[in-house]
C-alpha cells in the first residue's frame, strides 16, 4: 500500500504561497491512492519552477531541456511500458518552448500524462509573458503589455481530438487531485491543464482571480466533441475546470509490429558489446 510519505518530504525552494505546492500535495495524494510506488513512478521535466517538481519526490526522473520534456517522457514510456509517465512542466516549457513537441505528443498519443503548471507567465525567469500570458498583459518585460493573442491549449488539444484533456486549479486541491488520477488512468495520451498562481510574478492572475472565475464542470459529457470545443473556449470571466474532452482512440505502441517482443527495458544485452560503443564516442 502507498502513501503519500512514500514519495518523501523535502524543503522546496518555490516563494511561500506559490501554486505549485498544491500541485506536488495533489500529485502525491493521487499517486497514493491509485497505489502507485516510487519505483513504478518515471517523471520527466525540463526547465522552469514547474519543472522542478520531481526534484521534490522520491522516485525515477529525468530532467532535460527546456520544453524538451515530452518526446523523453514518450521514449521512457515506449522503452518501459511498465512505468508510469508523468511529465510535469510550465506553460512556457509546454506550449512556447516546446509547443511542437505538444502537438506531436497530441498526435502521436503514447501513453503518458503531462502536468502543465499553468501560471500564464515566465516564473523561474521572473516574469515574462509566456504563451498563456492574456494579450495586453504589463510584465516586467512588456510594460506596454504581451503583445501577442493568448494560446488556449485546451483548446489547441481538444480540436486535435486528444486522447485526454482537461483542465484544473491548484487551488482546489481536491478536484485537482481527482483529474490527476483520471489523467494517470487513461491509456493515450492525457494533458491536465493546472491553474497555478504565481505569486512573485504575476500580479494579475492571482488565487483570487482563478477562484472568483473557476467554476467546476457539471452534466458535461466529455465524448461530446462539439461540447467540449464550447467549453475549451471558454477562459475569461467564467473558467470550466473538469474533464473537458476524451476519446480511446488508438494508443501508439500497440499493435505496431516495431513495439513487437521484449521491450528495451528488460532486454538481455551484451556488456561488452556495449563497452565496445560507449568506448567509441570516447
Ligand atoms: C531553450 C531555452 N530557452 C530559454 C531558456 C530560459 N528559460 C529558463 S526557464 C524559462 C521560463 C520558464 O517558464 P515556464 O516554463 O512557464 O515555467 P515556470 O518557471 O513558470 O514554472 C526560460 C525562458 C532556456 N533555459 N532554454
Ligand atoms: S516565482 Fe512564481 S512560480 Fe516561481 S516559485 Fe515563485 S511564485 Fe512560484
Amino acid at each position: 500500500m502507498t502513501t503519500a510519505d512514500d514519495y518523501g518530504k523535502f524543503e522546496t525552494a518555490w516563494c511561500p504561497g506559490c501554486g505549485n505546492a498544491g500541485i506536488l500535495k495533489s500529485l502525491k495524494k493521487a499517486l497514493a491512492e491509485m497505489d502507485i510506488p516510487p519505483h513504478k513512478l518515471g517523471m520527466v521535466s525540463g526547465i522552469g519552477q514547474a519543472a522542478k517538481t520531481p526534484q521534490y519526490m522520491n522516485c525515477n526522473m529525468f530532467n532535460g531541456l527546456h520544453g524538451r520534456s515530452l518526446p523523453a517522457g514518450q521514449g521512457a514510456k515506449l522503452a518501459n511500458p511498465e512505468l508510469t509517465v508523468i511529465v510535469e512542466s510550465g506553460d512556457g516549457c509546454s506550449y512556447g518552448e516546446g509547443g511542437n513537441h505538444f502537438l506531436a505528443a497530441v498526435r502521436r498519443n503514447v501513453d503518458i500524462t503531462l502536468l502543465a503548471h499553468d501560471n500564464q507567465i515566465y516564473g523561474l525567469t521572473k516574469g515574462q509573458a509566456s504563451p498563456t500570458t492574456a494579450q495586453g498583459q504589463k510584465t516586467k518585460a512588456q510594460p506596454f503589455g504581451a503583445p501577442s493573442d493568448p494560446f488556449n491549449p485546451v483548446m489547441v488539444a481538444t480540436a486535435m481530438q486528444a486522447g485526454f484533456v482537461a483542465r484544473a486549479f491548484s487551488g482546489d486541491m481536491e478536484h485537482l487531485t481527482e483529474m490527476i488520477k483520471l489523467a494517470v488512468q487513461h491509456k493515450g495520451f492525457s494533458m491536465v491543464d493546472i491553474l497555478q498562481p504565481c505569486v512573485s510574478f504575476n500580479k494579475v492572475n492571482t488565487f483570487k482571480w482563478y477562484k472568483d472565475r473557476c467554476y467546476r464542470l457539471e452534466d458535461h459529457d466529455p465524448t461530446d466533441w462539439a461540447a467540449a470545443m464550447e467549453k475549451a473556449s471558454e477562459f475569461g470571466d467564467s473558467i470550466p475546470i473538469g474533464v473537458i474532452w476524451k476519446s480511446d482512440k488508438p494508443v501508439f505502441g500497440e499493435g505496431n509490429p516495431a513495439m513487437d517482443g521484449e521491450p528495451l527495458a528488460t532486454r538481455k544485452y551484451d556488456k561488452a558489446d556495449l563497452e565496445k560503443i560507449i568506448q567509441s564516442f570516447a
